[in-house]
């Protein structure tokens, strides 16, 4: 097997040890509020005042916040790995670059960056944002909106991704229910070029059966450990 390219493919179950919610879990973000009212266009465009209060209460929680050892594993992994690793993540938190990751795509956006609906531009962004905020680049007020990827939007980068999940060695999946597309398909994607594939999660996810291999348990634990393996291999 070759195991030179390594794509691991993070979801929100690897930063809930840091604290950060999760969607679908029992206590999840969307058993808390409507994923239709504060993730789609949609409902951005119904209540844009609502929307941005989400965001702006996750961006402040998420400073608060610190890596954990999942996180610091990952970026270890990237390191000390004689390969390449891409590092594909959900999540718009910043977890983990905090821990040193570099080499690494933020699929569904980023909560510290703004996109304006007006000129396209996206911005690192820090504080609050509601509809009075000008746009830093093209300085118009009311077009702009967390940097973030909503159902029915086209995720960033896919093309690098599936070129990298075609190339891949091995792919790992680590804290993600399998449940939202295109990122529940790349097991499917790796697999079928040839990659070994192996999930790392608290519980089997949706997309477990697609899986070659699962460990199954706290990220912070599960992480480390298979990243030992792997580098002492
Ligand atoms: C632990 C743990 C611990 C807990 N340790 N583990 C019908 C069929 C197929 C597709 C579609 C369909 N109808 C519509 C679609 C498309 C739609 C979709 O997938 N819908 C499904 C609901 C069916 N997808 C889209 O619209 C996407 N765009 C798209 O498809 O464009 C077209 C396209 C076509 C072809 C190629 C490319 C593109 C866009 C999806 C955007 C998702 N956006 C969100 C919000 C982002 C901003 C924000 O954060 O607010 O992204 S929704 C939310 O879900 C967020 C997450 O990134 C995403 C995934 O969630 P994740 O990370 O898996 O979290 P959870 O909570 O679901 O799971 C956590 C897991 O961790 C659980 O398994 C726990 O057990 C585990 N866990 N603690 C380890 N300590």
């Amino acid at each position: 097997m070759d195991y030179r390219r390594i794509v691991i493919l993070t979801g929100a179950g690897v930063s809930a040890e840091s604290g950060v919610d999760t969607f679908r879990d029992k206590n999840g973000l969307w058993s808390k509020i409507d994923y239709r009212d504060v993730a789609t266009p949609e409902g951005f465009a119904a209540n844009p005042a609502l929307v941005h209060d989400f965001y702006n209460m996750r961006r402040r929680r998420i400073a608060e916040l610190e890596p954990n050892d999942a996180h610091r594993a990952l970026a270890r992994l990237e390191r000390e790995f004689s390969g390449e690793v891409l590092l594909v993540t959900q999540n718009i938190d910043d977890l983990h670059e905090r821990a040193g990751s570099k080499n690494l795509i933020h699929m569904h956006g980023e909560h510290r960056s703004a996109l304006c609906t007006h000129c396209g531009d996206r911005s690192p962004w820090e504080g609050d944002m509601s509809l009075e905020t000008p746009c830093p680049a093209c300085a118009t007020v009311g077009h702009l909106r967390p940097d973030v990827v909503w159902f029915g939007e086209m995720p960033y980068q896919m093309e690098r991704i599936y070129d990298a999940l075609r190339a891949a060695g091995l792919f790992i999946s680590i804290g993600t229910s399998g449940n939202v597309y295109p990122a529940a398909q790349f097991v499917q994607e790796a697999g079928r070029a040839g990659a070994h594939t192996i999930e790392l999660n608290l519980e089997p996810s949706d997309t477990f059966d697609d899986f070659d291999e699962a460990v199954h348990g706290p990220a912070s634990r599960v992480v480390p450990s298979y990243v030992d393996m792997l580098l002492k291999s």
